[in-house]
């Protein structure tokens, strides 16, 4: 069905799927990802698997249509912002979703929603906490996980390593990225008290890229032995944490990845160091619109800006501007969650220590700011982080499969989870490991074979 803001000229699309005979009497909302409200694959899948458990389920495009990038809907004209729309995939959208899916289950089955539940990761996560801190009543519980928060800074710090690169002149190809990663984990893999190939604990990494230059390595791109570079080492160094985007005299502007996240990409987690190699080896500047079309449509608002021509000035510039106009509309960092928490609400994520398309420490650092307001923080909103998972999901540390149902338990048997179990996805040997929640970190007393949950503790 679908819906407009008269006035705004927007038609917003949403979708119900109500189980016939078999519902729970709950109300689930699934939340999107990358630039998608929702209504996308993913949205989709989450809500098949919502109504197969008994939950009336909704999801929404805020009125974007099905775009993977905000090409076709970000500018009005040449300087101008089509803001209603970004105000429906900021909020507006997601509170009408609540309010219409609440509506049609009541009038389905005759009675209200005994609980109303919001799930998402990335864009997903930032929903739920916008939710938690706009539209408090509107859900009971919230499970948020790799939250899009600090909507601008983040976007504006996956920029970085393209930036600097350009502004070097130098493109180093993705297996030597990868060859400094190797060494990376061959250097800090021990440190969290088990060499497994996941890094559970990267503040304790203090592996120097430059330490490793002159090593060779053997090349896949090419088939070739390459050495490693001091240009490559210096934008691993600038991308990784305590480094990532910086301003002009070199304090920092925003956080970058975890040491330990892997920089070059996937097709759902694209390469942080973007470059584009031909068989001969020579490389080029690759793209990362994901992140680059927020500075070009919605902070500079021109659609034909040359990224590749910036000036370092510019870029704190741009950086500051986007904070400027778009934290109190998309910022999703308000640390004031008191009326959610007022009102007996329970928010439950993960976020993955390995996640390189928005830092963990972005995260932490609000998680930090709500605990500033209120030190009983963990009484409502637990953050458990995830060795070696991704972003949402993928890489080698296991995935958080009881993420929900644990939120849920919270909500209706007042059941607070201290750990949050993680299966591994892709291994030849299943692994399950407790999760800790923030600031509590995840580590190995060496009594177990680290397949099981025996041996890790929380500390
Ligand atoms: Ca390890």
């Amino acid at each position: 069905m679908s819906y407009t803001h008269p006035g705004q000229d927007d038609t917003v699309f949403v979708k119900v799927y109500l189980p016939t005979d078999t519902w729970n009497g709950r109300f689930q909302m699934v939340g999107g990802g990358g630039w998608q409200a929702g209504l996308y694959l993913p949205s989709i899948m989450g809500m098949t698997a919502a109504v197969g458990q008994g939950y009336s389920t909704i999801s929404t495009d805020a009125g974007l249509g099905s775009q993977i990038y905000p090409t076709d809907w970000a500018l009005l004209s040449p300087g101008n912002v089509n803001l209603y729309l970004l105000e429906n995939l900021a909020s507006v959208s997601l509170n009408d979703a609540s309010v219409i899916g609440k509506a049609v289950t009541a009038s389905f089955y005759g009675e209200a929603p005994k609980y109303s539940y919001f799930t998402g990761c990335s864009q997903g996560g930032r929903q739920g906490l916008m939710l938690a801190q706009r539209y408090p009543d509107a859900f009971d519980g919230i499970a948020s996980s790799a939250p899009a928060i600090n909507w601008s800074e983040f976007f504006m710090g996956d920029t970085w390593p393209s930036f600097f690169m350009n502004s070097l002149g130098e493109y180093p190809p993705s297996c030597e990225i990868s060859a400094i990663q190797d060494a990376l984990l061959d250097a800090c893999d021990g440190l969290d008290g088990l060499v497994d190939g996941i890094i559970s604990d990267p503040n304790k990494c203090l592996f120097d890229p430059m330490s490793v230059v002159g090593q060779t390595f053997n090349c896949s791109d090419f088939g070739t032995e390459r050495e490693i570079s001091s240009v490559a080492a210096t934008i691993v160094q600038a991308t990784f944490q305590f480094s990532g985007a910086k301003k002009t005299d070199n304090s920092s502007l925003w956080f970058g990845p975890n040491k330990g996240a892997i920089l070059s990409g996937t097709t759902t987690d694209p390469s942080m160091i973007p470059t584009i190699c031909s068989t001969n080896g020579t490389c080029t500047a690759g793209n990362f619109d994901f992140a680059s079309d927020w500075l070009k449509y919605f902070i500079l608002k021109n659609a034909s800006f040359d990224f590749s021509q910036m000036t370092h000035a510019e870029y704190e510039q741009a950086f500051h501007m986007g904070v400027q106009q778009y934290t109190s509309i998309i910022g999703t960092n308000d640390p004031d969650l008191s009326e959610y928490k007022a009102r007996g609400g329970k928010i439950l994520g993960y976020h993955g220590l390995a996640d390189s398309l928005i830092p963990t420490n972005g995260t932490l650092h609000y998680y930090d700011a709500v605990t500033a307001l209120d030190s009983n923080v963990h009484d409502f909103y637990r953050m458990f982080l995830a060795p070696g998972l991704r972003h949402c999901f993928g890489g080698d540390g296991p995935y958080p499969d009881e993420t929900f149902d644990s939120m849920r338990k919270w909500v209706e048997e007042g059941i607070a989870p201290d750990t949050l179990n993680a299966t591994s996805v892709d291994t030849a040997t299943v692994i399950n490991r407790p999760l800790c929640p923030y600031p509590k970190l995840q580590y190995f007393n060496g009594t177990g074979d680290g397949t099981t949950p025996k041996g890790f503790y929380c500390a």
